[in-house]
């Protein structure tokens, strides 16, 4: 007899041959398109990481799970697995009719059969599920902002798996994992959830957590959706894959789970216990703070740092795995060790760097000592976040037309290629208006339009390690604001008002369009007869009255200096 954890799991696919046929049917069939979260979790309910599930919650389970963290039969489960849709779509759909559901290329993952269509009450949800109905919390601003209105609920039947192109050899079902676990006779095995690059301190407690529960090591990273603002996956499988060569040979197993983190604390860490048993394994950490969303908008913790503990002892036996408490670990420096905060011997030096330090000495390009972290997980990191100094940035110069904006912008492209390093590109007002914006005007749907184009490019720019310039007028703040949040996801975003005043735009009238302006010719024109918000607070603000050219442009470069965005 196998022990049950390494008997398989029931999944939701239908045989090879029959897919086939459905594929045809389906394809008759109304259909939904899947989100990128809701396309996670149909690949693990049709894969059996989501077992006893067979397919989005109805209303009823959806009820008695937001209430009680049980099915409606009284089963064990803590997370709402729900397909939001839009109204629209709502409208088309009848309960007890059969859609296909499709990947975002329109392939057909499954079919579903809808049994309920309901709209859920939200803030019951937020308040419930993940503690407080703040948007500060990640799911409950998903599900406030970008989940739809109406949910869908109904069995699936699986036709075929999501396509993963990256680390394919790193991805198992958990049947997949029970059959490894069954063909090494691994009967013991302790899962790791993590969200973040493993440094040494990970490396001792999960090796500590294996050898004490006598059970072999599985490094089990979640690659779907994790917290907003994370390392993306890429980096991090290539640092996990560093770290694997530091546990004994044949210990310690990795593999790659396509999971939609909600960050809810307590209830994820039930969650993440069922989905880990599932997978075919018997122990499980659990850390301080698992699955922590953060700060909420009051600025204080959303759960206590040992509720996931607490309340993961609470129904251990129900979920069938046994919690392993992570061992908060420090080093000891006279020892060169790593020890359990708990066992550090009297007297002695505990080193200790935090996220936000080791952010820091990554943007700054510092060292990061070998006793915090591997040397090459450490140059992966480096090679994904550059220093400051050495990533992309945007500079964007805005004011009224003649202010100087392109004079100044030209003369600093020529500095920044002159220091050599990045490539620059120069999205100058009238030349984007030429090449990228040909056919608009200056309403300000169109003014908008052509500000949003010009932060596109820029923030592909900045993401690829460029510099960027732009200079438009850039009239409205909130555009501004937008594009600036697009930019700062991959590099700076340095405003600069060039706050050249109208009266003395137009006595320059350097392309005699004030002129026209006045006369009416020209309609709609900045300063004129067209609004313009002055910049509330931008990195730099130039006056070039009295003031040339060069030094304008001199004074942009200070300031890239003082932010570190140029020099050594
Ligand atoms: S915007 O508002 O940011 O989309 O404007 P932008 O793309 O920078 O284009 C401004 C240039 O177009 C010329 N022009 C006008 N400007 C303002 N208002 C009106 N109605 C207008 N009509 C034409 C003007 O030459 C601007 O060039 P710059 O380089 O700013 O002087």
């Amino acid at each position: 007899m196998q022990p049950a954890n390494l008997v398989p799991v029931p999944e939701l696919y239908v045989s090879y041959e029959s897919a086939q046929k459905l594929k045809v049917e389906a394809a008759q069939l109304t259909s939904w398109d899947l989100t990128p979260r809701q396309i996670c979790d149909l690949e693990l309910l049709m894969n059996g990481g989501f077992n006893p599930l067979k397919g989005f919650l109805s209303e009823a389970d959806y009820d008695s799970v937001v209430e009680k963290m049980r099915l409606a039969d009284g089963t064990l489960w803590p997370m709402p697995i729900t397909l939001d849709i839009s109204e629209d779509f709502a409208a088309k759909i009848e309960v007890g009719q059969d859609i296909a559901l499709r990947d975002q290329e329109g392939v057909i993952l499954a079919m579903m059969s809808v049994t309920d269509k309901w709209v859920p009450n939200k803030a019951r949800e937020a308040e419930k599920v993940f503690g407080a109905d703040d948007i500060a919390h990640p799911a409950v601003n998903y599900l406030h902002h970008k989940a739809g209105k109406v949910y869908l609920g109904g069995p699936i039947t699986g036709i075929q798996q999501p396509v993963h192109y990256d680390f394919k050899a790193r991805r198992d079902t958990p049947n997949e994992l029970r059959a490894y676990f069954r063909k090494l006779g691994w009967r013991r095995v302790v899962a790791f959830q993590t969200r973040n690059p493993l440094h040494r301190a990970h490396q001792e407690l999960t090796f500590r957590a294996a050898k004490e529960v006598e059970a072999n090591l599985l490094i089990h990273p979640v690659v779907g959706m994790t917290k907003p603002g994370d390392i993306d996956h890429f980096t991090r499988v290539r640092c996990y894959e560093a770290v694997l060569d530091q546990y004994p040979a044949s210990t310690t197993s990795m593999s790659l789970l396509n999971l939609a983190m909600r960050m809810a604390g307590p209830r994820e860490a039930v969650w993440h216990g069922l989905i880990r048993k599932n997978h075919g394994c018997t122990h499980f950490i659990v850390g301080r703070d698992h699955a922590g969303p953060g700060k909420n908008s009051a600025g204080e913790d959303f759960y206590g740092p040992y509720d996931a503990q607490d309340l993961f002892k609470q129904f251990q036996d129900e979920i069938g795995i046994e919690m392993v408490p992570f061992k908060h670990m420090v080093y000891v420096q006279e020892k060169a060790q790593y020890f359990p905060a708990d066992e550090v011997p009297e007297g002695a030096t505990v080193l200790n760097i935090s996220g936000t330090e080791l952010r820091r000495r990554l943007q700054e390009g510092l060292e990061i000592p070998e006793w915090f972290s591997f040397p090459d997980v450490v140059a992966e990191l480096r090679r994904t976040k550059p220093a400051r100094a050495k990533q992309g940035f945007t500079v964007f110069f805005t004011g009224f037309s003649g202010s100087g904006k392109s004079t100044i912008a030209n003369a600093l492209m020529v500095k920044l290629m002159e220091m050599g390093g990045r490539p620059v590109t120069l999205l100058d007002g009238d030349i984007v208006r030429k090449n990228l914006s040909s056919e608009l005007g200056f309403s300000k749907e169109h003014r908008d339009l052509n500000i949003r184009r010009i932060g596109f490019v820029a923030a592909e720019i900045t993401k690829n390690g460029g510099i960027a310039i732009c200079a438009p007028i850039a009239p409205y703040g909130t555009t501004r604001a937008a594009v600036r949040e697009d930019i700062e996801q991959f590099g700076a975003f340095v405003e600069v008002h060039v706050a050249t005043s109208i009266e003395e735009c137009e006595r320059r009238d350097r392309k005699g369009l004030y002129q026209l302006a006045r006369e009416g010719k020209i309609k709609e024109f900045t300063g004129i007869s067209d609004p313009y918000d002055v910049p509330e607070s931008p990195e730099l603000r130039l006056d070039t009255e009295n003031v040339d050219v060069d030094h304008c442009a001199h004074q942009v470069f200070l300031k890239l200096e003082q932010l570190g965005l140029i020099g050594a």
